[in-house]
């Protein structure tokens, strides 16, 4: 058993000089994080080898180096990289999920290549994955990946994380194939996220695109539980820490101190991008200079921006903008001795890096979005000696974890430039405190910790999804339930109505029984050693026009009204409705203010619909009426029951628990089976002896032993045990 990552771009740079080949392994944090793993005995990162290798006889030999470094390449043609990367990725997610929806292109072109792309990774891993392997799949390049991999191999262990931020779902649906994407990302067991934003972003798109339902951070698709979770990305804060004695570091940082000498350095790194930030930062630097003079020779920004994507027209803009607004404060500002805006568009050795952590009395990082950002807790893990402040913008990941640095508003100017003036006069002790609580994250919160509790997690998932399938009464057990059925004398089976015999309708006098119901507990009844009982919710009136003239027990309204199949209806003695006078008025004001939610009266209950309201609203009105009513219920002897987009409140001795135990008193059984959907059907569920079979319907939370999906799979059961004696 092994585990395959997979990301757009191995971790690895090939370059070619005098005809030879030179493999370097990149340094990213992902690839660090990720080196515990892919290095470890068989397994294996799968990637884009980053160049483009027409023949294949130049192909195979690339792939026979790689393989024993433990990569895997997927070669793209120009065309695929255009197209796929360039394209789809990079000039249609990338916007939309860093909230700059008017820089997107929606092309059809670009669509279909990500697609095929997606597949040609998916026929890749299929060449090197074995039964039981586990797959970990990176970024937003791939979110197709999951689910065609899924599609092949359903019992397969597949992991999915989005370095990039995901969108609200208001700009998640613009994009012309959502509900595509979001099937497929749903392939995966686990989704990880940066941050619990991105999470709940994800969880609403999925819950308003696809025909899905989710319970807090668990989604349920196609019969598979899959977790949506934060798993903020850590770095190898050692590396930065031992990183800032070495011997180049100490050297860069010895040739700096010579040209800031008495200047504060204020340190920015960004790869070239415009969700970055960098023109609003330069603009505040602007307004520092100008608003405050005495800072002329006393600061200096130095800003790297690294090179990405200039071929693309929105990118080369910005490359423009900032030369010309750099160039702009430095003509205006500068004297003979200093230069305000010390500005490189390239990159720098890993060792400059550290040596401009280790200098800037500030690191500037003001993105409009970030995922992360590992720039801000590279510059936290390098300030060994607890000093310098970091000024964060709240857009980035990042600011959730440290919350010691000075966190702005990107889009704030004034802000920006108010945090710098603090940041430079921050006292000694203040930076102390701040930066040695934002270190004890940044090396708790390590890379190590991050790849460590995901795959700890995954595990878990794939254990819960195993414990449900173990719980699912699915073709082994019903056999074993028919066997015991078919063995037995006197049986009583008791059957909730919605969710459990008829699927939920939006109108609920809809949900009436069709021929097919009617036939199954037909069958049923016609065995004399059955007896069925229907416990619902619903009033005894439409249960009695249902079911009245069938040799079936009825009990209504939670088992307020009672009656066997030859007898009348009775009431439970004792019930009063006084209450109602005081609740319904509440209720009213909820409906009047809640469009699409209505009441129901019932002899001994008050119910409050909102399956037809808004999604959201509904469940935020549900809360709110909660909250009034839970203390106006309390001294009445009312108990509130939140149901299946209902509220019901209702007197506490009505219970389906007790009525149910009163029918199984009065006679002696052998077979006890009792289905229901909700919670009211708990306290069915509770009462009943050990050896009867319960069945929850749609979840494996509950005190019954068994599941099943819907009610299509109890039909079925039903079904098939009405046939047991025929055969
Ligand atoms: C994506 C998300 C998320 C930068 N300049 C040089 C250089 N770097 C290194 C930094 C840092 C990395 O590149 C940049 O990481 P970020 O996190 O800041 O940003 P993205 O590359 O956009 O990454 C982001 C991340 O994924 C992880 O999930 O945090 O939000 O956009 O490690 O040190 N390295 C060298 N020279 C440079 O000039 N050697």
């Amino acid at each position: 058993m092994k585990t395959i990552i997979v990301s757009n771009r191995l971790p690895v740079k090939i370059t070619e000089a005098n005809g030879e080949m030179e493999f370097r392994q990149s340094e990213g944090g992902l690839a660090t994080g990720l080196g515990s793993i892919y290095r470890q005995g068989n397994n294996m990162w799968l990637g884009w080898p980053g160049i483009e290798v027409t023949s294949t006889e130049h192909q195979d030999k690339i792939t026979e180096k790689l393989y024993k470094m433990n990569l895997y390449p997927v070669y793209l043609t120009q065309d695929e990289i255009n197209l796929y990367y360039e394209g789809f990725s990079n000039e249609t997610l990338w916007p939309v999920f860093h909230y700059h929806p008017t820089y997107a292109r929606y092309e059809q072109s670009y669509w279909d290549s990500y697609a095929e792309v997606n597949n040609k990774f998916k026929e890749a891993i299929f060449k090197i994955a074995e039964p039981g392997d586990k797959i970990w799949i990176h970024d937003y390049q791939l979110l197709l990946l999951p689910g065609l991999i899924r599609a092949e191999h359903p019992d397969i262990t597949i992991g999915f994380f989005l370095h990039i931020p995901f969108p609200s779902y208001e700009l998640f649906r613009l994009i012309p194939w959502r509900a595509e994407i979001l099937e497929n990302m749903l392939g995966a067991d686990l989704l990880g996220f940066h941050t619990f934003d991105d999470v709940r972003h994800f969880i609403s798109s999925v819950t308003r695109i696809l025909p899905v339902h989710s319970s807090a951070n668990e989604i349920t698709y196609n019969n598979r539980q899959v977790m949506a979770e934060p798993f903020p990305m850590g770095i190898d804060n050692k590396k930065f820490e031992s990183l800032t004695t070495t011997n180049e570091v100490l050297i860069n940082i010895a040739n700096l101190r010579e040209s800031f000498q008495n200047v504060k350095m204020i340190l920015s790194i960004d790869r070239l991008d415009y969700s970055k930030g960098i023109l609003q930062r330069l603009q505040a630097f602007d307004m520092l200079l100008q608003k405050n003079p005495e800072y002329i020779e006393k600061v200096a920004l130095y800003m790297i921006v690294v090179p990405s994507r200039d071929t693309v027209q929105q990118y080369k803009d910005l490359r423009d903008e900032i030369d010309k607004l750099v160039g702009n404060i430095n003509s205006r500002c500068r004297t003979l001795n200093w230069i305000p805006v010390h500005y490189y568009y390239r990159s720098f050795p890993v060792e400059m890096l550290s040596a401009l952590y280790s200098m800037a009395e500030v690191c500037l990082i003001s993105p409009m979005r970030d995922g992360m950002n590992l720039v801000s807790k590279e510059y936290v893990a390098s300030r060994t000696n607890n000093t310098g402040v970091l000024i964060l913008s709240e857009m980035a990941g990042a600011a959730k974890e440290l919350i010691d640095a000075l966190i702005v508003n990107p889009n704030n100017i004034g802000e920006v430039y108010r945090a710098v003036i603090q940041a430079l006069n921050m006292r000694p002790d203040e930076q102390q405190r701040r930066m040695q609580a934002m270190r004890e994250v940044v090396a708790k919160f390590n890379v190590k910790h991050w790849v460590k509790i995901y795959m700890d997690r995954l595990e878990e998932v794939k254990r819960l999804q195993q414990s449900m399938l173990a719980k699912h009464a699915g073709p082994e057990m019903q056999t074993y339930i028919e066997n015991e059925y078919s063995q037995a004398a006197r049986r009583i089976i008791f059957l909730d109505y919605d969710g459990t015999l008829v699927g939920f309708k939006t109108n609920i006098e809809m949900a009436f029984p069709d021929e097919d119901l009617y036939d199954i507990l037909n069958m049923l009844t016609l065995d004399p050693a059955n007896h069925i009982v229907i416990v619902s919710g619903r009033k005894y009136q439409t249960l009695e026009d249902w079911f009245g003239r069938m040799p079936i027990d009825i009990i209504a309204e939670h088992g307020a009204w009672q009656k066997h199949s030859n007898g009348e209806w009775i009431k439970l003695p004792g019930l009063y409705n006084q209450w109602k006078q005081e609740i319904m008025p509440i209720l009213e004001t909820f409906v009047d203010r809640t469009p699409g939610s209505f009441i129901e009266e019932k002899s001994y209950s008050l119910v409050w619909h909102f399956r037809k309201v808004e999604d959201g609203l509904g469940e935020l009105r549900a809360n709110e009426l909660m909250s009034t009513l839970r203390f106006v219920i309390t001294d009445k002897g009312l108990q509130m029951l939140p149901g299946s987009k209902v509220i019901e409140i209702k007197n506490a001795e009505v219970n389906k628990g007790k009525v149910a135990l009163s029918w199984l008193e009065s006679n002696d059984y052998d077979y006890i089976m009792a289905l229901g959907d909700d919670h009211t059907d708990e306290d069915m569920f509770k009462v009943m002896p050990a050896s009867a079979f319960t069945i929850k319907i749609g979840s494996n939370i509950s005190a019954a032993h068994f599941f099943l999906r819907d009610f299509r799979e109890v039909r079925g059961l039903l079904r098939s045990l009405a046939l047991v004696n025929k055969v």
